[in-house]
């Protein structure tokens, strides 16, 4: 064992749209994973590498705790599941304004057995200073020993204390990865997970609900890659309004993926769409290992 280097999984938990995304990208000081204003974004564990001087901490970003309804759902808290298994520290990720009681049920549900940060999220919602207060003693009663912290990760209030307790709890040991890592994905999966954000700022109810995104070729030439990708919807009825009226939609999504991308890959785009329907594929095990939802 290292006697001054930390190395361990700190693993991020918690129901749907509570910030977890958000507060990964604070953390790692880039944007790597996926966000939106809509539940269940996130539907991989993705490891986030954070390399300093005396620590590596491998952060996991996790889809939010649901109750399965489908096989993609059971798949996504596959990937949950995974997380808990190796945690060293877990993070525990809560929007303050949602009860205590919706919290319970969740973190009742883990077991954990290992050091717990609790991150009450979206204090910039909260007006008066001395509810969150209030809010965060609740949360300490109802929970000693955990760590409990009043952060919000969008406005970066009080988030400047959450390292310190990360490296408070985190164990001794050997780096993991090697130090120029950041993820365990590879960028034909960042750029998937860039159409599919894109999805989801741009359609409504539940189109991003029953997309896939599947990069078909990345072609990388000297002055620009050329990427194909397929979108993949369960019925026809959501390819015609993923194509919008003269394909006016699909054009506007591969304008504004192409941007995102360009930015990622630092390299001129060429991006071409095409939407295929794939009768229940949220059901169907082919589809979805085909999808990358092993
Ligand atoms: N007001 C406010 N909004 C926040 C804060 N942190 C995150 N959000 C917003 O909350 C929404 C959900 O954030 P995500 O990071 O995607 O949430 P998530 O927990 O990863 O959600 P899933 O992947 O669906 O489980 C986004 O619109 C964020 O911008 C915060 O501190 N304050
Ligand atoms: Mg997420």
């Amino acid at each position: 064992m290292p006697e001054n280097f930390k190395a361990g999984f700190v693993n991020i938990f918690g129901a749907p749209n509570a910030g977890k995304s958000t507060l990964l990208n604070l953390l790692l000081g880039e944007r790597l994973v996926i966000t939106s204003p809509k539940v269940q974004t996130t539907r991989h564990r993705i490891l986030g590498i954070l390399t300093e001087p005396g620590c590596q901490v491998v952060f996991s970003d996790t889809p939010g705790i649901i109750e399965p309804k489908y096989k993609l759902h059971q798949k996504m808290m596959m990937q949950v599941k995974s997380a808990l298994e190796d945690a060293d520290v877990a993070i525990l990720m809560h929007d303050i304004t949602q009860p205590i009681d919706e919290f319970e049920k969740i973190s009742n549900s883990l077991k954990l057995k290992v050091p717990v940060i609790l991150l009450l999220n979206k204090t910039d919602m909260v007006k008066d200073k001395s509810t969150i207060e209030a809010e965060v003693n609740k949360y300490k009663e109802h929970y000693p020993g955990w760590q409990v912290l009043a952060i919000s990760a969008q406005k970066k209030v009080n988030t400047d204390k959450i390292m310190p307790l990360i490296l408070k709890a985190l164990p001794l040991g050997f780096a993991f990865y090697p130090d120029d890592s950041i993820s365990d994905r590879s960028e034909r999966f960042f750029v998937s997970e860039m159409i599919r954000e894109q999805i989801f700022a741009l359609y409504d109810e539940e189109i991003p609900y029953h997309t896939a995104v599947l990069i078909q070729a990345f072609e990388e030439k000297t002055t620009l890659d050329v990427i194909k990708a397929d979108i993949i919807v369960s019925r026809e009825t959501q390819k015609m309004i993923l194509l919008g009226k003269g394909g006016s939609m699909i054009k506007q999504l591969g304008i504004n993926s192409r941007k995102v991308i360009e930015e990622f890959l630092q390299k001129k785009v060429h991006l071409e769409l095409f939407v295929k329907v794939r009768p229940k594929w949220r059901d169907n095990d082919n589809y979805l290992r085909e999808y990358g939802y092993n």
